[in-house]
Protein backbone atom coordinates (compact mmCIF):
# COMPACT_ATOMS: atom_id res chain seq x y z
CA UNK A 1 0.00 0.00 0.00
CA UNK A 2 1.24 3.51 -0.42
CA UNK A 3 0.72 6.61 1.39
CA UNK A 4 2.81 8.77 -1.12
CA UNK A 5 1.40 12.03 -1.47
CA UNK A 6 1.62 14.50 -4.60
CA UNK A 7 5.02 16.66 -3.67
CA UNK A 8 5.21 19.44 -6.60
CA UNK A 9 2.35 21.72 -7.28
CA UNK A 10 0.70 21.03 -3.30
CA UNK A 11 0.23 24.56 -3.19
CA UNK A 12 -0.38 25.86 -6.65
CA UNK A 13 -3.88 26.62 -6.69
CA UNK A 14 -3.72 28.64 -3.73
CA UNK A 15 -0.91 30.33 -5.51
CA UNK A 16 -2.30 30.99 -8.44
CA UNK A 17 -5.28 32.26 -7.47
CA UNK A 18 -3.61 34.83 -4.39
CA UNK A 19 -1.92 35.85 -7.59
CA UNK A 20 -4.70 36.78 -9.74
CA UNK A 21 -6.70 38.69 -6.99
CA UNK A 22 -3.91 40.64 -6.19
CA UNK A 23 -2.17 41.67 -9.37
CA UNK A 24 -4.23 41.69 -12.06
CA UNK A 25 -2.11 44.94 -13.20
CA UNK A 26 -4.25 46.43 -15.64
CA UNK A 27 -4.60 49.15 -13.64
CA UNK A 28 -2.18 52.40 -13.42
CA UNK A 29 -1.59 53.91 -9.96
CA UNK A 30 -0.03 56.78 -9.01
CA UNK A 31 0.95 58.33 -6.04
CA UNK A 32 3.81 61.12 -4.12
CA UNK A 33 6.80 59.06 -3.90
CA UNK A 34 8.26 61.98 -1.90
CA UNK A 35 7.13 63.12 1.92
CA UNK A 36 4.57 65.71 1.85
CA UNK A 37 5.64 69.14 2.80
CA UNK A 38 7.73 72.04 2.09
CA UNK A 39 10.75 70.83 0.08
CA UNK A 40 12.24 71.64 -3.16
CA UNK A 41 11.19 68.57 -5.44
CA UNK A 42 8.17 66.31 -5.50
CA UNK A 43 8.19 63.10 -7.35
CA UNK A 44 4.93 61.30 -8.82
CA UNK A 45 4.94 58.15 -9.00
CA UNK A 46 3.07 56.18 -12.14
CA UNK A 47 2.93 52.44 -12.64
CA UNK A 48 1.01 50.08 -15.00
CA UNK A 49 0.41 49.26 -18.91
CA UNK A 50 -1.39 53.07 -18.92
CA UNK A 51 1.40 54.61 -17.84
CA UNK A 52 3.06 56.52 -20.73
CA UNK A 53 -0.27 56.75 -22.53
CA UNK A 54 -0.94 58.89 -19.09
CA UNK A 55 1.79 60.89 -19.52
CA UNK A 56 0.85 62.11 -22.94
CA UNK A 57 -2.14 63.90 -21.47
CA UNK A 58 -0.39 65.38 -18.63
CA UNK A 59 3.16 66.32 -19.93
CA UNK A 60 3.26 68.67 -22.36
CA UNK A 61 7.09 68.84 -23.92
CA UNK A 62 9.02 69.77 -27.48
CA UNK A 63 9.53 67.24 -29.87
CA UNK A 64 8.37 63.34 -29.40
CA UNK A 65 5.55 62.34 -27.01
CA UNK A 66 6.48 60.80 -23.99
CA UNK A 67 5.23 57.63 -24.66
CA UNK A 68 7.40 58.21 -27.92
CA UNK A 69 10.26 58.15 -26.28
CA UNK A 70 13.06 55.33 -25.18
CA UNK A 71 13.27 53.99 -21.78
CA UNK A 72 15.66 55.94 -19.66
CA UNK A 73 15.30 59.00 -20.61
CA UNK A 74 14.83 62.41 -19.38
CA UNK A 75 13.01 64.94 -20.32
CA UNK A 76 12.36 68.69 -19.78
CA UNK A 77 8.52 70.17 -19.96
CA UNK A 78 5.53 71.28 -18.57
CA UNK A 79 2.54 69.42 -16.66
CA UNK A 80 -0.96 70.46 -17.81
CA UNK A 81 -4.54 70.17 -17.12
CA UNK A 82 -6.14 71.17 -20.47
CA UNK A 83 -4.53 74.70 -21.52
CA UNK A 84 -3.35 75.22 -17.95
CA UNK A 85 0.14 75.20 -17.09
CA UNK A 86 0.40 73.47 -13.45
CA UNK A 87 3.63 73.62 -13.26
CA UNK A 88 7.43 73.11 -14.83
CA UNK A 89 8.71 69.55 -14.49
CA UNK A 90 10.80 66.93 -15.50
CA UNK A 91 9.74 63.28 -16.88
CA UNK A 92 11.56 59.70 -16.17
CA UNK A 93 10.82 57.17 -18.70
CA UNK A 94 11.49 53.30 -17.28
CA UNK A 95 9.92 51.00 -19.90
CA UNK A 96 8.90 47.57 -18.18
CA UNK A 97 10.77 45.31 -17.49
CA UNK A 98 13.70 47.89 -16.48
CA UNK A 99 11.64 49.45 -13.67
CA UNK A 100 11.06 49.40 -9.70
CA UNK A 101 7.50 47.43 -10.43
CA UNK A 102 8.60 45.73 -13.67
CA UNK A 103 6.03 47.45 -15.41
CA UNK A 104 6.06 50.69 -17.64
CA UNK A 105 7.15 53.59 -14.60
CA UNK A 106 7.07 57.42 -15.35
CA UNK A 107 8.38 59.89 -12.83
CA UNK A 108 7.55 63.56 -13.03
CA UNK A 109 9.80 65.81 -10.81
CA UNK A 110 8.08 68.66 -10.01
CA UNK A 111 8.25 71.33 -7.24
CA UNK A 112 8.17 70.16 -3.57
CA UNK A 113 5.39 71.43 -0.94
CA UNK A 114 2.41 70.62 0.10
CA UNK A 115 -0.22 72.26 -2.81
CA UNK A 116 1.54 72.55 -5.58
CA UNK A 117 2.35 68.35 -5.95
CA UNK A 118 -1.12 67.62 -4.99
CA UNK A 119 -2.11 69.53 -7.92
CA UNK A 120 0.12 67.60 -10.16
CA UNK A 121 -0.89 64.47 -8.50
CA UNK A 122 -4.74 64.97 -8.66
CA UNK A 123 -3.59 65.88 -12.40
CA UNK A 124 -2.48 62.28 -13.21
CA UNK A 125 -4.94 60.67 -11.23
CA UNK A 126 -7.90 62.73 -13.57
CA UNK A 127 -6.14 61.69 -16.57
CA UNK A 128 -6.97 57.75 -15.59
CA UNK A 129 -4.51 56.65 -12.73
CA UNK A 130 -5.90 54.95 -9.56
CA UNK A 131 -4.71 56.36 -6.34
CA UNK A 132 -1.65 53.83 -5.03
CA UNK A 133 -1.92 51.91 -1.49
CA UNK A 134 0.40 51.56 0.87
CA UNK A 135 3.23 50.11 -0.95
CA UNK A 136 1.60 49.26 -3.56
CA UNK A 137 4.57 49.95 -5.93
CA UNK A 138 6.95 47.56 -4.22
CA UNK A 139 4.04 45.20 -3.99
CA UNK A 140 3.95 44.85 -7.53
CA UNK A 141 7.61 44.30 -7.72
CA UNK A 142 7.36 41.57 -5.81
CA UNK A 143 4.47 39.76 -7.15
CA UNK A 144 6.42 40.54 -10.82
CA UNK A 145 9.03 38.68 -9.61
CA UNK A 146 11.84 41.59 -8.71
CA UNK A 147 12.44 41.04 -5.04
CA UNK A 148 11.33 38.60 -2.61
CA UNK A 149 8.93 39.37 0.11
CA UNK A 150 12.03 39.47 2.41
CA UNK A 151 13.55 41.76 0.30
CA UNK A 152 10.38 44.32 -0.29
CA UNK A 153 10.20 44.34 3.58
CA UNK A 154 14.03 45.40 3.99
CA UNK A 155 12.92 48.16 1.54
CA UNK A 156 10.70 49.69 4.42
CA UNK A 157 13.04 49.41 6.51
CA UNK A 158 15.03 50.96 5.09
CA UNK A 159 12.88 54.02 4.56
CA UNK A 160 12.19 54.18 7.95
CA UNK A 161 15.60 53.37 9.55
CA UNK A 162 16.58 55.68 12.20
CA UNK A 163 20.40 54.73 13.00
CA UNK A 164 23.38 54.28 10.10
CA UNK A 165 23.37 50.41 12.01
CA UNK A 166 19.42 50.10 11.00
CA UNK A 167 20.33 51.46 7.15
CA UNK A 168 23.02 49.06 6.67
CA UNK A 169 21.30 45.81 8.05
CA UNK A 170 18.32 46.83 5.86
CA UNK A 171 20.45 46.90 2.72
CA UNK A 172 22.56 43.52 3.83
CA UNK A 173 18.65 42.13 3.88
CA UNK A 174 17.56 44.06 0.38
CA UNK A 175 20.84 42.59 -1.22
CA UNK A 176 19.21 39.01 -0.41
CA UNK A 177 21.36 37.86 2.40
CA UNK A 178 18.80 36.86 4.78
CA UNK A 179 16.54 35.60 1.62
CA UNK A 180 19.53 33.08 1.05
CA UNK A 181 19.41 31.28 4.14
CA UNK A 182 15.57 31.15 4.22
CA UNK A 183 15.80 29.58 0.86
CA UNK A 184 18.42 27.13 2.14
CA UNK A 185 15.77 26.22 4.34
CA UNK A 186 12.67 25.56 2.33
CA UNK A 187 15.19 23.44 -0.20
CA UNK A 188 15.82 21.57 2.90
CA UNK A 189 12.52 21.16 3.58
CA UNK A 190 11.29 20.29 0.48
CA UNK A 191 14.27 17.55 -0.12
CA UNK A 192 13.56 16.01 3.35
CA UNK A 193 9.37 15.68 2.56
CA UNK A 194 10.21 14.53 -0.87
CA UNK A 195 13.08 11.56 0.55
CA UNK A 196 10.11 10.55 3.41
CA UNK A 197 7.49 10.15 0.54
CA UNK A 198 9.98 8.35 -1.76
CA UNK A 199 11.26 5.93 1.77
CA UNK A 200 7.53 4.77 1.28
CA UNK A 201 7.51 2.90 -1.64
CA UNK A 202 10.52 0.53 0.00
CA UNK A 203 9.18 -2.72 0.30
CA UNK A 204 9.32 -3.60 3.86
CA UNK A 205 7.44 -1.54 6.72
CA UNK A 206 10.24 -0.02 7.85
CA UNK A 207 12.20 3.00 6.52
CA UNK A 208 16.33 1.05 6.14
CA UNK A 209 18.36 2.56 9.43
CA UNK A 210 21.09 4.44 6.57
CA UNK A 211 18.11 6.19 5.51
CA UNK A 212 16.54 6.93 8.66
CA UNK A 213 19.71 8.16 10.16
CA UNK A 214 20.61 10.45 7.07
CA UNK A 215 16.97 12.06 7.25
CA UNK A 216 17.08 12.67 11.03
CA UNK A 217 20.39 14.16 10.85
CA UNK A 218 19.05 16.22 7.93
CA UNK A 219 16.07 17.15 10.05
CA UNK A 220 18.20 18.23 12.75
CA UNK A 221 20.55 20.28 10.91
CA UNK A 222 17.16 22.42 9.94
CA UNK A 223 16.38 22.78 13.38
CA UNK A 224 19.67 23.99 14.29
CA UNK A 225 19.64 26.68 11.24
CA UNK A 226 15.87 27.50 12.20
CA UNK A 227 17.29 28.33 16.01
CA UNK A 228 19.86 30.08 15.24
CA UNK A 229 17.82 32.37 12.42
CA UNK A 230 15.12 32.96 15.73
CA UNK A 231 18.23 34.10 17.89
CA UNK A 232 18.85 36.88 15.67
CA UNK A 233 15.46 38.44 16.17
CA UNK A 234 16.61 40.25 19.42
CA UNK A 235 19.28 42.38 17.23
CA UNK A 236 16.70 42.32 14.25
CA UNK A 237 13.92 44.18 17.05
CA UNK A 238 17.02 46.77 18.47
CA UNK A 239 17.63 47.83 14.71
CA UNK A 240 14.50 48.25 13.67
CA UNK A 241 12.59 49.69 16.51
CA UNK A 242 15.55 50.97 18.20
CA UNK A 243 16.11 50.00 22.41
CA UNK A 244 13.56 50.78 24.76
CA UNK A 245 15.78 52.17 27.49
CA UNK A 246 13.47 53.20 30.20
CA UNK A 247 14.99 55.12 33.56
CA UNK A 248 12.96 54.30 36.77
CA UNK A 249 13.71 54.35 40.43
CA UNK A 250 11.85 56.16 43.14
CA UNK A 251 11.24 60.24 43.30
CA UNK A 252 13.69 62.69 43.16
CA UNK A 253 16.76 60.42 42.32
CA UNK A 254 17.46 62.38 39.14
CA UNK A 255 15.60 60.51 36.56
CA UNK A 256 14.87 63.38 34.80
CA UNK A 257 18.38 64.69 35.14
CA UNK A 258 19.43 61.74 33.47
CA UNK A 259 17.04 61.93 30.27
CA UNK A 260 18.21 65.48 29.83
CA UNK A 261 21.70 64.98 30.01
CA UNK A 262 21.40 62.19 28.20
CA UNK A 263 19.57 63.92 25.17
CA UNK A 264 21.71 66.80 25.55
CA UNK A 265 18.69 69.24 25.95
CA UNK A 266 16.13 70.34 28.47
CA UNK A 267 13.07 68.06 27.89
CA UNK A 268 11.56 66.12 30.99
CA UNK A 269 10.91 69.12 34.36
CA UNK A 270 13.71 68.94 36.96
CA UNK A 271 12.47 69.85 40.50
CA UNK A 272 13.57 69.72 44.08
CA UNK A 273 9.77 68.77 44.65
CA UNK A 274 9.47 64.62 44.81
CA UNK A 275 6.57 63.46 42.23
CA UNK A 276 7.51 65.98 39.18
CA UNK A 277 7.82 63.83 36.33
CA UNK A 278 3.87 62.56 36.39
CA UNK A 279 3.24 60.83 32.96
CA UNK A 280 6.46 59.03 30.77
CA UNK A 281 8.05 60.78 28.72
CA UNK A 282 9.72 59.38 25.59
CA UNK A 283 12.68 60.52 23.13
CA UNK A 284 15.17 59.33 20.58
CA UNK A 285 18.84 59.22 20.59
CA UNK A 286 21.51 57.47 18.64
CA UNK A 287 24.49 55.78 20.33
CA UNK A 288 26.95 54.26 18.27
CA UNK A 289 24.64 54.14 15.73
CA UNK A 290 22.11 52.67 18.09
CA UNK A 291 18.95 54.08 17.67
CA UNK A 292 17.80 54.16 22.06
CA UNK A 293 13.92 55.14 22.84
CA UNK A 294 14.60 56.68 26.36
CA UNK A 295 11.41 57.28 28.27
CA UNK A 296 11.80 59.06 31.66
CA UNK A 297 9.02 58.23 34.29
CA UNK A 298 7.53 58.91 37.36
CA UNK A 299 8.98 58.21 40.93
CA UNK A 300 7.72 54.80 41.85
CA UNK A 301 6.41 55.13 45.21
CA UNK A 302 2.53 55.10 46.79
CA UNK A 303 0.92 57.83 46.27
CA UNK A 304 -2.85 59.22 47.69
CA UNK A 305 -3.11 61.54 44.60
CA UNK A 306 -4.81 59.87 41.70
CA UNK A 307 -2.70 61.51 38.91
CA UNK A 308 0.34 60.65 40.21
CA UNK A 309 -0.98 56.82 40.58
CA UNK A 310 -1.85 56.73 36.98
CA UNK A 311 1.68 57.89 36.46
CA UNK A 312 3.07 54.90 38.29
CA UNK A 313 1.07 52.71 36.29
CA UNK A 314 2.22 53.75 33.57
CA UNK A 315 6.33 53.48 34.78
CA UNK A 316 5.69 50.24 35.53
CA UNK A 317 3.86 49.46 32.13
CA UNK A 318 6.89 50.85 30.34
CA UNK A 319 9.15 48.73 32.44
CA UNK A 320 7.65 45.12 31.44
CA UNK A 321 8.60 45.94 27.58
CA UNK A 322 12.05 47.89 28.30
CA UNK A 323 15.16 46.43 27.04
CA UNK A 324 17.29 48.28 29.21
CA UNK A 325 16.76 49.38 32.83
CA UNK A 326 18.75 52.41 33.89
CA UNK A 327 17.91 52.28 37.54
CA UNK A 328 18.52 55.12 39.69
CA UNK A 329 18.93 55.68 43.46
CA UNK A 330 20.55 58.10 45.26
CA UNK A 331 23.75 57.14 46.60
CA UNK A 332 24.04 60.08 49.02
CA UNK A 333 21.77 58.04 50.89
CA UNK A 334 21.76 54.37 52.71
CA UNK A 335 19.93 51.57 50.93
CA UNK A 336 16.33 52.38 50.76
CA UNK A 337 13.50 48.94 51.09
CA UNK A 338 11.69 50.06 48.27
CA UNK A 339 15.01 50.11 45.85
CA UNK A 340 15.73 47.05 47.11
CA UNK A 341 12.35 45.33 46.33
CA UNK A 342 12.19 46.73 43.16
CA UNK A 343 15.52 46.05 42.00
CA UNK A 344 14.63 42.07 42.95
CA UNK A 345 12.30 41.99 39.96
CA UNK A 346 14.35 43.49 37.42
CA UNK A 347 16.03 41.37 34.85
CA UNK A 348 20.09 41.68 35.93
CA UNK A 349 21.04 41.23 32.57
CA UNK A 350 19.01 44.04 31.20
CA UNK A 351 19.93 46.72 34.09
CA UNK A 352 22.50 49.21 34.76
CA UNK A 353 21.92 50.90 38.52
CA UNK A 354 23.04 54.00 38.89
CA UNK A 355 24.08 56.07 41.64
CA UNK A 356 23.51 59.80 42.19
CA UNK A 357 24.40 62.54 43.99
CA UNK A 358 27.94 61.39 44.72
CA UNK A 359 28.41 64.95 45.27
CA UNK A 360 26.31 64.64 48.66
CA UNK A 361 28.19 61.83 49.59
CA UNK A 362 28.24 58.15 49.33
CA UNK A 363 26.67 56.09 51.52
CA UNK A 364 24.18 53.28 49.16
CA UNK A 365 25.93 50.13 48.37
CA UNK A 366 24.28 47.49 46.51
CA UNK A 367 22.96 44.14 48.77
CA UNK A 368 25.31 41.54 48.30
CA UNK A 369 23.76 39.02 46.34
CA UNK A 370 23.24 41.68 43.63
CA UNK A 371 25.32 41.23 40.60
CA UNK A 372 23.82 44.27 38.11
CA UNK A 373 26.33 46.44 37.28
CA UNK A 374 26.44 50.04 39.09
CA UNK A 375 27.77 52.98 38.24
CA UNK A 376 28.25 55.92 40.63
CA UNK A 377 27.63 59.93 39.37
CA UNK A 378 26.64 62.79 39.93
CA UNK A 379 24.67 63.97 37.31
CA UNK A 380 24.42 67.98 38.56
CA UNK A 381 28.10 68.19 38.32
CA UNK A 382 28.28 65.94 35.43
CA UNK A 383 30.92 63.72 37.36
CA UNK A 384 31.65 60.21 36.04
CA UNK A 385 28.96 60.05 33.54
CA UNK A 386 31.42 58.56 31.07
CA UNK A 387 31.25 55.15 32.54
CA UNK A 388 27.71 55.57 32.47
CA UNK A 389 27.66 56.03 28.71
CA UNK A 390 30.48 53.31 28.58
CA UNK A 391 28.37 50.77 29.82
CA UNK A 392 25.27 51.75 27.84
CA UNK A 393 27.57 51.04 24.85
CA UNK A 394 28.64 47.71 26.18
CA UNK A 395 25.10 46.47 26.54
CA UNK A 396 24.48 47.92 23.23
CA UNK A 397 27.09 46.08 21.58
CA UNK A 398 26.40 42.66 23.79
CA UNK A 399 23.01 42.55 21.89
CA UNK A 400 24.60 43.12 18.20
CA UNK A 401 26.98 40.67 16.41
CA UNK A 402 26.58 42.89 13.71
CA UNK A 403 30.45 43.77 11.80
CA UNK A 404 31.17 40.08 12.74
CA UNK A 405 30.83 38.22 9.54
CA UNK A 406 27.74 36.82 8.32
CA UNK A 407 25.40 39.09 9.55
CA UNK A 408 21.61 38.73 9.70
CA UNK A 409 18.58 39.96 11.89
CA UNK A 410 15.05 38.43 11.47
CA UNK A 411 11.51 40.42 12.19
CA UNK A 412 8.83 39.46 14.21
CA UNK A 413 6.98 38.53 11.15
CA UNK A 414 10.16 35.87 10.86
CA UNK A 415 9.94 34.97 14.12
CA UNK A 416 6.76 33.98 14.42
CA UNK A 417 6.96 31.93 10.97
CA UNK A 418 9.73 30.08 11.93
CA UNK A 419 8.63 29.16 15.53
CA UNK A 420 5.53 27.48 13.86
CA UNK A 421 7.68 26.18 11.29
CA UNK A 422 9.96 24.55 13.74
CA UNK A 423 7.10 23.12 15.98
CA UNK A 424 6.05 20.88 12.90
CA UNK A 425 9.77 19.51 12.30
CA UNK A 426 9.64 18.50 16.36
CA UNK A 427 6.51 16.43 15.25
CA UNK A 428 8.32 15.24 12.32
CA UNK A 429 10.97 14.22 14.04
CA UNK A 430 9.36 12.08 16.47
CA UNK A 431 7.32 10.28 13.93
CA UNK A 432 10.58 9.67 12.22
CA UNK A 433 11.96 7.64 15.10
CA UNK A 434 8.74 5.66 14.86
CA UNK A 435 9.64 4.76 11.73
CA UNK A 436 6.48 2.75 10.87
CA UNK A 437 4.61 3.55 6.94
CA UNK A 438 1.96 4.88 8.15
CA UNK A 439 3.79 7.84 10.55
CA UNK A 440 5.95 8.25 8.05
CA UNK A 441 3.16 10.00 6.00
CA UNK A 442 2.15 12.00 8.41
CA UNK A 443 5.60 13.02 9.13
CA UNK A 444 6.35 13.86 5.23
CA UNK A 445 3.01 16.39 6.14
CA UNK A 446 5.05 17.83 8.85
CA UNK A 447 7.72 18.95 6.50
CA UNK A 448 5.52 19.96 3.63
CA UNK A 449 4.00 22.18 6.20
CA UNK A 450 7.13 23.59 7.94
CA UNK A 451 8.53 24.29 3.91
CA UNK A 452 4.81 25.85 3.61
CA UNK A 453 5.35 27.94 6.44
CA UNK A 454 8.87 28.91 5.47
CA UNK A 455 7.84 29.82 1.69
CA UNK A 456 5.62 32.39 3.60
CA UNK A 457 8.78 34.03 4.73
CA UNK A 458 10.54 34.17 1.25
CA UNK A 459 6.60 34.76 -0.27
CA UNK A 460 7.66 31.57 -2.38
CA UNK A 461 3.81 31.16 -0.97
CA UNK A 462 1.56 33.66 -0.09
CA UNK A 463 -2.26 34.48 -0.20
CA UNK A 464 -3.79 38.19 0.31
CA UNK A 465 -4.09 38.69 3.54
CA UNK A 466 -0.27 38.18 4.19
CA UNK A 467 0.58 40.60 1.45
CA UNK A 468 -1.68 43.33 2.91
CA UNK A 469 -0.49 42.55 6.23
CA UNK A 470 3.44 43.25 4.68
CA UNK A 471 2.47 45.92 2.66
CA UNK A 472 0.08 48.13 4.80
CA UNK A 473 2.84 49.04 7.20
CA UNK A 474 4.79 50.86 3.86
CA UNK A 475 4.31 54.09 2.83
CA UNK A 476 1.99 55.16 0.12
CA UNK A 477 4.36 55.77 -2.62
CA UNK A 478 6.61 53.46 -2.26
N1 LIG B 1 23.08 67.35 44.56
C1 LIG B 1 22.63 66.79 43.48
N2 LIG B 1 21.38 67.04 43.09
C2 LIG B 1 20.94 66.47 41.96
C3 LIG B 1 21.73 65.62 41.17
N3 LIG B 1 21.00 65.19 40.12
C4 LIG B 1 19.79 65.77 40.23
N4 LIG B 1 19.74 66.52 41.35
C5 LIG B 1 18.61 67.32 41.83
O1 LIG B 1 17.63 66.44 42.36
C6 LIG B 1 16.33 67.00 42.19
C7 LIG B 1 15.42 66.01 41.52
O2 LIG B 1 15.86 65.79 40.22
P1 LIG B 1 14.91 65.22 39.09
O3 LIG B 1 15.75 64.95 37.90
O4 LIG B 1 13.72 66.08 38.93
O5 LIG B 1 14.49 63.86 39.80
P2 LIG B 1 13.41 62.80 39.35
O6 LIG B 1 13.90 61.47 39.75
O7 LIG B 1 13.05 62.98 37.93
O8 LIG B 1 12.18 63.20 40.27
P3 LIG B 1 10.60 62.87 40.05
O9 LIG B 1 10.23 63.27 38.69
O10 LIG B 1 10.00 63.74 41.08
O11 LIG B 1 10.42 61.44 40.36
C8 LIG B 1 16.52 68.29 41.40
O12 LIG B 1 16.56 69.39 42.27
C9 LIG B 1 17.90 68.09 40.77
O13 LIG B 1 18.56 69.31 40.48
C10 LIG B 1 23.08 65.41 41.60
O14 LIG B 1 23.88 64.70 40.98
N5 LIG B 1 23.44 66.00 42.76
MG1 LIG C 1 11.29 63.43 37.00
Amino acid sequence: MSFRMPLAGWRRESIISARMNRSSHDDTIAALATAPGPAGLAVIRISGPESLALADRVFRCAGLKPSERPTHTVVAGHVVAGHDVLDEALLLIMRAPRSYTREDVVEIQCHGGLIASRRVLRCVLAAGARPAEPGEFTCRAFLNGRLDLVQAEAVNDLIRARSDRAAQAAVEQLEGRLSVRFNEIYDALIGLAADVAAALDFPDDELPPPVMADVLQRSDRVKKDLLALMATWDEGHCLRDGLLVVIAGRPNVGKSTLMNTLLGKNRSIVSEIPGTTRDTIEESLVLDGIQLVLVDTAGLRDSSCPIEREGVRRARQKLEKADLYLYIVDASQPQHPDDIKILQNLPSGQCLVVGNKTDLGNKFELPADNNMPYVELSLLYNIDLESLINKIKTFISSKLTMGHGSFVAISERHRDLLFKAFEQIVKSNELLKEGSEEVLVLAAGHLREAAEIIGMVTGKEYHDELLKSVFSKFCVGK
